[in-house]
Order: structure tokens, then sequence, then C-alpha cells
């Protein structure tokens, strides 16, 4: 197939590649419908794709049970020393991973297509938008980019002959051996899965995984881990952040940007269908938020991606009624269960169980089985322009003015369901120590505690206490129009181990109590934490919340928070000299409060 490309860095890098992956033929994408059916069609044949009778035009994959997630312990932060990849990120030397990743590379792709995809993050021509270039074998792959981001000639045709790209080269790493029948998840075994980022060359190199974030280059590679050191670089924010916009029964907008470890929420937030009357929301990002700053010094936020790539267990019309509507037709659905009538199936799904299914491993499954139906990091890939509480302005190229961030986690204990930072170096200080209890998104043990600054530690390009300062450097060039930063937890438990607040759409009564306070419409209390609402500030008309629950939802314990104190000073103290000053200051001021 002849390039439709005269950009000769990119044809060059297209033909190295070929030559070293040595494919029986090469795809350019051109992300039409067509192509996406007929690649469907064809997995279909091959048993990799199993079509849904009840939802049209959408298909369940099953991937290899070693092949669920992603996996942080094989993503490599490649740059010339340690400590440029700094303490939160695996280290390797670029030229010896390159060695090693060349002789896997070599010959990987025999007996297979390579397609390459041309791609753009953001609205096609944004000013925030950047192109990035995939080399896959896996058609899988190419029809999950064409959901999750924008694919195709007139990528090309913004490229131009002189324009610049991210390479995203990604193999599964399971060359097919002529006259072989393939399997349906082909990919390599664990040791040999490598997630690799090369920031000082804006490069991506993926090998051995055909799941998620470990092969949609796109999304975590390109549009946090290499974004981040480009953003650092030239001045603005990539963000593991979700984007929404509330508008309050006056008709006056907020947009808000939150930021949660994987599967804490994030999807659900982004869709929020708020039950307080009069307030409205309208979703316009669910992952990842890229930001700058505008001609009026506020921060202008797009969402990079063009689709949903959702946890599906949980999700349902109670917890999440807009990402179900989303559902309905175009999605590809990966390890969820499959009912007898055609339809998928996942734990925390609307109504009862079904009474038989086929689950994630293909086996059968039965209420009974005691064993889950869905992987717990089952997904689905859904367009974004499906979601029914979409914003007419999720496309609009130089993006939103930013309100306020949000940073969270899911914490049983010690964090109270909201308070807000004393100031942009307070905010700073709350995202830099975020924590949360480990979930199925990430390949590890599931519950504990684990520091999660910013919800970026798997994300970040380059030494996390070079992106504290990033912040700091962003928060002085914003000054007074710095948005305003809250931290939440909406997962706090009694002693007993129930939990205190309804959460969901629930949630909109916290994310009102905020925009009042960017309002000064109303009060909090002062504690040694932070700003809290007091009892009658959050609007709870309607709950029926026991005062003893409030109660404790709204405490912040200055016992368990000292607890925390030589927790979070080795955290810090990982980061060595890199740890801005401005953070040690604000550790020892807590210290303080805290008495
Ligand atoms: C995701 C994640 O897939 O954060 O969004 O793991
Ligand atoms: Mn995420």
């Amino acid at each position: 197939m002849k390039a439709p490309t005269d950009n000769p860095r990119l044809t060059q890098w297209v033909q190295e590649c070929a030559q070293m992956c040595e494919p029986d033929r090469i795809h350019w994408c051109d992300g039409s419908a067509a192509e996406y059916d007929a690649l469907m069609r064809q997995m279909v044949a091959g048993g990799a794709a199993i079509p849904l009778a009840k939802r049209p035009n959408s298909f369940l994959f099953r991937s290899d049970p070693s092949d669920v997630a992603r996996v942080e312990d094989r993503t490599f932060i490649s740059t010339p020393s340690r400590v440029e990849a700094g303490p939160t990120n695996n280290w390797a030397d670029p030229g010896e991973l390159k060695r090693t990743m060349r002789g896997y590379f070599q010959g990987c792709m025999r007996g297979r297509t390579l397609y390459v995809i041309p791609f753009s993050m953001g609205p096609i021509g944004s000013p925030l938008a950047k192109i990035g270039i995939e080399i896959t074998d896996s058609p899988y792959v190419v029809c999950n980019m064409h959901i999750m981001t924008r694919v195709g000639h007139k990528v090309l045709r913004v490229l131009g002959k002189e324009g610049d790209f991210i390479p995203c080269l990604h193999s599964i790493g399971a060359p097919l051996p002529k006259g072989q029948k393939d399997v349906p998840w082909p990919c390599a075994p664990i040791e040999q899965k490598y997630i690799s980022h090369f920031p000082d060359e804006n490069l991506i190199w993926s090998y051995g995984s055909g799941y998620g974030g470990n092969a949609l280059l796109g999304k975590k590679c390109l549009a946090l881990r290499i974004a981040s050191a480009i953003a650092r670089r030239e001045g603005w924010m990539a963000e593991h952040m979700l984007i929404l916009r509330l508008t309050n029964p006056k008709g006056r907008r907020f947009h808000i940007a939150a930021a949660f470890p994987s599967a804490c929420g994030k999807t659900n937030l982004a869709m929020i269908q708020p039950t307080i009357p009069g307030w409205k929301a309208e979703c316009i990002g669910d992952d990842i938020c890229w930001m700058k700053i505008g001609p009026d010094g506020r921060p202008y936020a797009i969402n990079p991606e063009s689709g949903f790539f959702g946890v599906a267990p949980g999700t349902s019309h109670a917890s999440n009624p807009a990402a179900m509507e989303s559902l309905k037709e175009n999605i590809i659905f990966t390890n969820c269960a499959l009912t007898d009538d055609g339809d998928i199936w996942w734990e925390g799904f609307d109504g009862l169980p079904p009474a038989h299914a086929v689950d994630w491993k293909g086996k059968e499954w039965s209420p009974a089985s005691k064993r889950d139906a869905a992987h717990p990091n089952a997904r689905f890939t859904a367009p974004a322009a499906q979601c029914p509480v979409i914003s007419p302005d999720w496309e609009k190229p130089e993006g939103v003015p930013i309100d306020i961030f949000v940073f969270g986690g899911r914490r049983g204990s010690v964090e109270p369901l909201v308070h807000e930072a004393y100031s942009w170096d307070h905010g700073v200080f709350l995202g830099s120590t975020s924590g949360s209890e480990t979930t199925a998104a990430n390949i590890g043990a599931v519950g504990n505690l684990r520091r999660d600054p910013f919800a970026m530690k798997p994300f970040c390009g380059y030494n996390m206490g070079d992106y504290f300062q990033h912040w700091f450097d962003m928060g002085d060039r914003f000054g007074a129009k710095a948005p305003r930063i809250f931290y939440v937890n909406w997962f706090r438990k009694s002693p007993e181990g129930k939990w205190l607040w309804p959460g969901y759409g629930e949630n909109s009564r916290v994310l009102k109590w905020m925009c009042e306070r960017v309002e000064g419409k109303v009060g909090a209390r002062e504690t040694p934490i932070g700003l809290v609402p007091r009892e009658g500030d959050l609007d709870l008309t309607g709950l029926s919340i026991p005062s003893q629950d409030l109660a404790h939802l709204l405490n912040a314990d200055p016992v368990a928070f000292k607890a925390e104190v030589p927790d979070l000073e080795a955290h810090f103290k990982q980061f060595g000299d890199r740890l801005p000053a401005r953070l040690d200051a604000q550790l020892k001021a807590l210290v303080k409060r805290l008495g």
C-alpha cells in the first residue's frame, strides 16, 4: 500500500519499523467506518470478537488471562539518567532498553499486518492538540483507537510535509508462523512485556501486551507520560483528570477538573446527574485533561480523547445512567461476561444476575459459581459523542476555562468527605500527598494504601519532584486567576465499616458547595487540614443522613492525621533535593496546625 503522506520523516520511520518487525503487509489506516467494519468482520471470523445480538455494532473480546490491565512494573521511563525519571518511575538506560527491545521487535510482526494509525489527541487542528502515529500489529488496537482518538487521512493532512508527530511503536509480540492458527488474544509472556517511554525523544515503544493503556498508546503513554514531559518543557499541563461543566440555577457555569486514581469513579463523576434541583452537569472528558493558559490568564482545558475506556464492573443505571445510555451501540467490550441472549453482563449491572452466562475466560458461569463473571478491570470502549450528557462544547478547540481543581482518592477512613485548600501552595500539598487504596486497574495487590500524587504516580513522564515544582510554577503564572483547590473522599466508612455517603448523583451537593465557595456565598470551618463545610453549609435537602454519620463524614480528626505524618515525611523524603521547598514548608505548617 502506497503511503498516503509526503512527510519524509513519517515514511522513513514506517519503513524502519517495517524492516525491523518484518510484517507480511502494511496498512495505512484511513479512520473510516468501512475500515472499522472490515477489521471487525475479520476478527469475528478469526474468533477474537463476538458480535452482541442485543447491541448493534457491538463486540465482546476476551483477553488472555495474563493480559488484563496496565503493567506498572513493566512500564519504563527511559531518560539519560535515573534521577530524571525520579523515584516513582521504573527507569532503564535508553541504550540498553532499546537494545533489549530491538531484539524482541526483530521479526515480531511476521505473519501479521503492520497498521499505521495517524491520530490526533485533541480536536484536529486545535492549538492544544498533538499528532501521534501508532504502528501496531493488532486490529483490536486499531478499532479501539478509532473510538478513543481521531484517526485517519484528515490527521495526515494537518501533519503535512513538515509537521511533527509522536512516534508510537506497538506490537503484541506474537509472530504468527506460516500455517499456524492464530489464538483469540495473542500476546507475549509478562516478562517480555515492555511499555517504554523515551521522553527526551518524544518516543514510545510498547511490546507484548494488547490491553488498554499498554497498547492504545494515545492514552496513558502519549497523553499523560510523554505529554506531561512536553507540557513541563512548553509551560502547560497534562493531567489525569476528568473535566465537567456545572451550571447553577442562575445559569452561571463552573468548569471542574478532578484527579482521582484509576477506578475511583472518575467516569461516574464526569457524567454526574445532579440530584439537586436546578443544577445541570455536562461531561467534557472522563480521564485526561490538557490545559494551557488562555489570553485572559486562566487555564483552558481540552479532553484530548474522543472516547471513554471505562471500567465496566459497578457501572449501572443506578451508578452511572449516562454511561449506560452511551453503551447501547457501537461499543467494544473487553473481558465482560456474555449472557445467553447475546448481551454483556458484569458485577454491579442493573437487575438480577443472569441464571447462566459465559465468564470473561470463556467458561460456563452461574450465580452459584464462586468467581467473578466479568474481570474486575473489564472495560467498555465507547464513543464520547454517544454520551447523552456530553457537553455541546466538548470539542471546542480552545477548551473551557477551569474554575476548580479537585483531588481525591478512595479512603475508608481519615479523609473527610471534602475540604478546601487554604491557598494554591496548600492545594499543591494536597495533590502531592493524595492517597488511595489500590484497585484492579493495575496488576498487583488490591486494597493497600498508596500515595498517588495528583493521581499521576503511574503516569508522570519525569521526576515527580520536578512535576510538583511545575504545579507551583503554573500557580505563580495563574496568580489571582488560579482555580480553587478541593480534596474529596466519597468512600469514607463508619467505624463499623458502613459507607457513610451515598455518592454518585448526590456528589453534586459537594460540587455545589465548591461552586458556592468560589462565589463567596457559603461558609466553612477552619481545621488543621483545611476548610471543611459546617453542618449547614452542605445542601442536604431531601437526604436523610443521621447526624452522627454526618459528623463522622465531616470530621477532620487531628489524631488520625497526626498518625499519618511519618508516612508523609517518608513520602516526601524519597524526592531528596528535587522536593520543592514550598512543599516541605506546607508539611511543617500542617504539623504545626495539628499541634
Ligand atoms: C484508565 C486508568 O484506564 O487510569 O483510565 O487505568
Ligand atoms: Mn485513568
